[in-house]
């Protein structure tokens, strides 16, 4: 589906989708200086929309930009009343949003940022599966990088940076023109990090992994996996693994907010368990599912409730 609603919000401001328009000077098109979210709307069981988990998204993309060291000209309560906003105004039931925050041009030019504007947009637009509908059923096939993930001093991996993604566009590339579905990126230790838009996790005798967040997304979806496999009493821990461990694992899948819960496959040609969503999987993607949709009153606080 090709990403297109009515309205962006812009600075304050809705204005029209072909409107939202930036100058070719923008520091942030020049040097990638930015943030960005990726958060979901859902239609609600008993009615009604919610958006998961809204406020620690609005949170994490204030932490980006501190970390990369851009003023925020907006509080996150605006933001997040933005967000609302831009739902309601495009009738947006179920979705994606993707807020930005850029440097924009005009005071100075070069690698410095100087005093040049900060800017903020909100895009809201249906997306369904990420990695289509059948990969949510059946799994997808993955493939170890020759990219490895960016190491912390080099790139700060806890902010969700544009500029951090021209290893993910290459490791994606290079896996699609391989024959593969996604990427699977190594921490520059060698072990397994993440994916090219997901967080990881394997399991083996019932038991789930994930990499600690040394070098990968503070995922906000690999967050409230944990909690779910905390409440269903599923053992869990965050732990380096290596690549050959995760052949031999009975099952593997990865998170995020675009992805949801997206099982694994084969990883490298080698197949993962059955060839298909394994058992543990199955079921944190429909407690998941539950989750989001608002069939779980236990996770009700995570659900920010809007009409349209
Ligand atoms: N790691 C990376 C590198 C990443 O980009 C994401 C989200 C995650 C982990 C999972 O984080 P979370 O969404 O908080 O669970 N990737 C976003 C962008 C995807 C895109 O193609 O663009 C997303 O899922 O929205």
């Amino acid at each position: 589906m090709s990403p297109k609603t009515e309205l962006i919000w812009f600075d304050g401001a809705l204005v029209p989708w072909d409107e939202a328009r930036v100058h070719v000077m923008t520091h942030t098109l020049h040097y990638g200086v930015g943030v960005f979210e990726g958060i979901r709307a859902y239609k609600q069981a008993g009615g009604g929309s919610a958006v998961f988990r809204l406020k620690e998204h609005v949170r994490r993309l204030f932490e980006s930009a501190k970390i990369v060291e851009i003023a925020m000209p907006f509080t996150q309560e605006r933001i997040v009343e933005a967000i609302l906003e831009t739902l309601k105004a495009n009738k947006l039931e179920e979705g994606y949003i993707r807020p930005i925050t850029f440097i924009g041009t005009g005071m100075s030019f070069g690698v410095s940022p100087g005093k040049n504007p900060i800017h903020n947009a909100i895009c809201v637009w249906p997306w369904g599966a990420y990695l289509g509908e059948e990969a949510l059923e059946l799994g997808i096939r993955i493939k170890t990088s020759s990219f490895a993930r960016h190491h912390v001093n080099v790139m700060m991996t806890k902010a969700k940076v544009c500029g951090n993604y021209v290893n993910s566009v290459l490791a994606k590339t290079e896996a699609l023109a391989d024959g593969y579905d996604e990427a699977m990126l190594l921490d520059t230790d060698g072990f397994v990090s993440e994916g090219s838009g997901e967080n990881i996790f394997m399991v083996k005798d019932g038991a789930i992994k994930t990499p600690p967040l040394t070098s990968v997304l503070s995922g906000i979806t690999r967050d409230a996996i944990i909690t779910l496999a905390r409440d269903l009493g599923i053992p869990l821990r965050e732990e380096r693994f290596t690549r050959d461990e995760l052949y031999t694992a009975d099952e593997a899948f990865f998170s995020g907010t675009a992805a949801e819960i997206t099982p694994i496959r084969e990883i490298d040609r080698r197949v993962i368990g059955q060839g298909r969503a394994g058992e543990v999987t199955k079921l944190l993607q429909k407690e998941f599912f539950r989750m989001v949709k608002g069939e779980n009153p236990a996770y009700a606080s995570w659900l920010h409730g809007y009409t349209v």
